[in-house]
């Protein structure tokens, strides 16, 4: 998928619109549209990589838990917890190509994931 036509770079490129519960110049975070918890929401770096596979900046992974913490202490889920989950790939279950952190919470989260 290119980034031209990628869903999620529309978001980041604010060509679709959502509220977002944080921004920085190189992450967005905003609700899951499909949600699988009281509270869903996926945090993307701007720029475009399919896959944890693919990115080839050696920082960017600690800003995107720098943007996760921010987010969820945001959606007030600090205290209680919550689980990031990032699927790679076809047996990970991932349907969107460009890479994305799910922040889950409101709820226990079972353990082992389907
Ligand atoms: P994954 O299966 O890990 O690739 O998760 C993709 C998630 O993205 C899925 O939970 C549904 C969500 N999603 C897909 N398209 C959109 C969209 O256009 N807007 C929002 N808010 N979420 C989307």
């Amino acid at each position: 998928m290119s980034a031209e036509k990628c869903i999620f770079c529309k978001i980041a490129r604010g060509e679709i619109k959502v509220d977002p519960i944080f921004e920085n110049s190189e992450f967005v975070s905003f609700r899951d549209q499909n949600p699988q918890a009281p509270v869903h929401v996926l945090l993307i770096p701007k720029t475009h990589y399919e896959t944890i596979l693919d990115i080839n900046d050696e920082g960017l992974l600690g800003r995107a838990i720098q943007a996760v913490q921010t987010s969820a202490a945001k959606l007030g889920l600090a205290q209680g917890g919550f689980r990031t989950v990032i699927n790679t790939r076809e047996d990970g279950g991932q349907t969107v190509y460009h890479v994305h952190f799910h922040i889950l919470g409101g709820r226990y989260m079972q353990w082992p994931p389907g």
